[in-house]
């Protein structure tokens, strides 16, 4: 038995031992997506977590999503591989900052991204993921005036789709902000069967090029049923496990970055996480994220509005 199953064996023994549920982002390895009871997006993760009868809530994700299901779980213990595991978008929006920028904006609602710390959640009216960005701001009447945070790139898209002019936090993700157009276009002309996808969260110019927008879960579901047999994709190249099991008959070539030396684009705070750290986690209950009950209280509000409305 190589030791990668013997890992797998004593995660799943450890699992059911302890009443835990592995929570598993499509960002992370392939090894680490097969062996989750669920894996999604952070829209389906925060689902999956609070209708969870588990005991013990796994997140293989980043910090924010195991924050995310802390607050709207406060009576279970949940762990997460790496505490590094940490998220570009949320250090862009430190929350004292955050604060002050509000403040300079009387009579706004704020949305959200979800890929922001806890404290941010707490200064904020609805959270929202890119799967429901666009219903979430819909939820609000025209009128009603919004800032948008932490992402500057799919608030500016959001902006196009409805129109408005919601006040943008000046934050971008490291992945997805470093694809680089022209290596994307010298790409589709080497493959003129093939059609370019991405994510909201890169830049404009991407975007422009994109024959299809969506979150995560919107390309999966788009490549799945679309007659096409080859695309490029522009969103972390671990979604391209799903699109392959989902599509075995179809190609997806991850779209190039700006600096990329494997052809892909990886988020290297989701690589920090291993079936290794899994099982040390598990066996351990470490790291545990804990948050106060002040922090818990104001930002479970903003998440549970998002779930209610995202129904
Ligand atoms: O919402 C998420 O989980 C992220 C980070 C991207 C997406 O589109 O699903």
């Amino acid at each position: 038995i190589s030791p990668e199953l013997k890992l797998v064996e004593e995660i799943n023994r450890l699992k059911k031992e302890k009443n835990a549920v592995i929570l598993s982002h499509y960002y992370v390895e392939s090894d680490l997506q097969d062996i989750a009871d669920y894996v999604g997006d952070s829209l389906g993760l925060a689902q999956e977590a609070a209708k969870t009868e588990a005991d013990l809530i796994v997140f293989v994700g980043v910090h924010f999503m195991a924050e995310t299901a802390k607050i709207i779980n406060p009576s279970k213990k949940v762990i997460l591989p790496d505490l590094k595991a940490g998220c570009s978008l949320a250090d862009s929006a430190p929350a004292d900052k955050f604060a002050e920028f509000k403040a300079q904006y009387p009579n706004h609602q704020v949305i959200s991204y979800i890929n922001c710390t806890a404290d941010l959640k707490t200064m904020t009216d609805v959270v929202c993921t890119s799967a429901n960005a666009l219903k979430i701001v819909n939820s609000f009447p025209p009128e009603q005036k919004l800032i948008f945070a932490p992402d500057k790139n799919l608030g500016n898209y959001i902006n196009s789709l409805t129109g408005r002019e919601m006040v943008l936090w000046d934050g971008a993700c490291m992945v997805h902000e470093k694809y680089s157009v022209e290596k994307i276009i010298e790409l589709m002309d080497q493959h003129p069967d093939a059609e370019f996808i991405a994510h909201p969260e890169c830049e404009k110019p991407v975007l422009l090029v994109a024959k299809y927008i969506g979150s995560t879960t919107a390309l999966l579901n788009y490549v799945t049923a679309s007659q096409k047999k080859k695309f490029i994709v522009a969103t972390e190249s671990g979604i391209l496990h799903q699109m392959n099991r989902a599509c075995p008959d179809k190609i997806f070539i991850p779209a190039p970055s700006i600096d990329s030396t494997c052809g892909c684009n990886d988020c290297s705070y989701m690589k920090l996480n291993s079936l290794q750290k899994l099982y040390i986690c598990l066996k351990n209950e470490l790291p545990e994220i804990t948050l106060s009950d002040e922090v818990i209280k104001k930002a479970q509000l903003p998440i549970l509005r998002m779930l209610e409305i995202s129904k």
